[in-house]
C-alpha cells in the first residue's frame, strides 16, 4: 500500500477521461488499495482515481464520521442509472481544489451501478452526503470538477488563483 500524490488544479489531467476498467486484475486492487490510504491520509470523504494521475473509472468513498468504524467503498465503472427530481444543494470541497468551497445542487438521490472487487455487477441508491459524494467523484471520471457548476465568475477566479500560485511554485 502507498500514499500517491495528488493530482492539483490546473493540472490538465483533470479534464481527462476515465477509461473503462476491464478486467479485474491485482494492478486494480492495489490501485484502490492506495487510493483508500491517499483519501484517508488526505483527509477527504472521496477520491477519483485521476486525482493520483490514473486514468481508470476507479472511484472510492468513505463518508463514515467515525475514523475508527470505517466503512471503505469501491466503486469500478460506476454509473448513474437513476436520478431524483428532487435536488439538494452542498457545500462542495474537492482534495485537487484544496481549501476552496462552493455551494453545487445536485439530485437529492442517486441509483448507481458499479462492479466491486470481485468482479460482481452491484447497485445501490443513494442519499445524504453518499449521494453528492458518488455524484461528484463519477464527474471526475468524465475530466469535470465541482467548479464547474459554480457561476463562470467564481470558476474563473479560483482557476486563476491556483494558476497563479502553480507558476510560483506555491500552494494556491
Ligand atoms: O473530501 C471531499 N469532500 C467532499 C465534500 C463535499 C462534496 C464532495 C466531496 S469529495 C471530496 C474529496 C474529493 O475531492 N473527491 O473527488
Ligand atoms: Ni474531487
Amino acid at each position: 500500500m502507498a500514499i500517491r500524490p495528488l493530482v492539483i488544479l490546473p493540472d490538465a489531467r483533470l479534464r481527462l477521461p476515465s477509461e473503462p476498467v476491464g478486467p479485474v486484475t491485482d494492478e486494480i486492487r492495489t490501485l484502490a488499495q492506495d487510493m483508500l490510504e491517499t483519501m484517508y491520509d488526505a483527509p477527504g470523504v472521496g477520491l477519483a482515481a485521476i486525482q493520483i494521475g490514473v486514468t481508470k473509472r476507479v472511484v472510492t468513498i468513505d463518508t463514515s464520521k467515525d475514523e475508527n468504524a470505517r466503512e471503505p467503498r469501491i466503486f469500478l465503472d460506476p454509473e448513474i442509472v437513476w436520478a431524483s427530481e428532487e435536488k439538494r444543494v452542498y457545500d462542495e470541497g474537492c482534495l485537487s481544489i484544496p481549501e476552496f468551497y462552493g455551494e453545487v445542487e445536485r439530485p437529492d438521490r442517486v441509483r448507481v451501478r458499479f462492479r466491486d472487487l470481485e468482479g460482481r455487477e452491484q447497485e445501490i441508491e443513494a442519499d445524504g452526503l453518499l449521494s453528492t459524494c458518488i455524484q461528484h467523484e463519477i464527474d471526475h471520471l468524465n475530466g469535470v470538477l465541482f467548479i464547474d457548476h459554480l457561476s463562470k465568475l467564481k470558476r474563473d477566479r479560483v482557476v486563476k488563483k491556483f494558476a497563479k500560485a502553480a507558476k510560483r511554485g506555491e500552494a494556491a
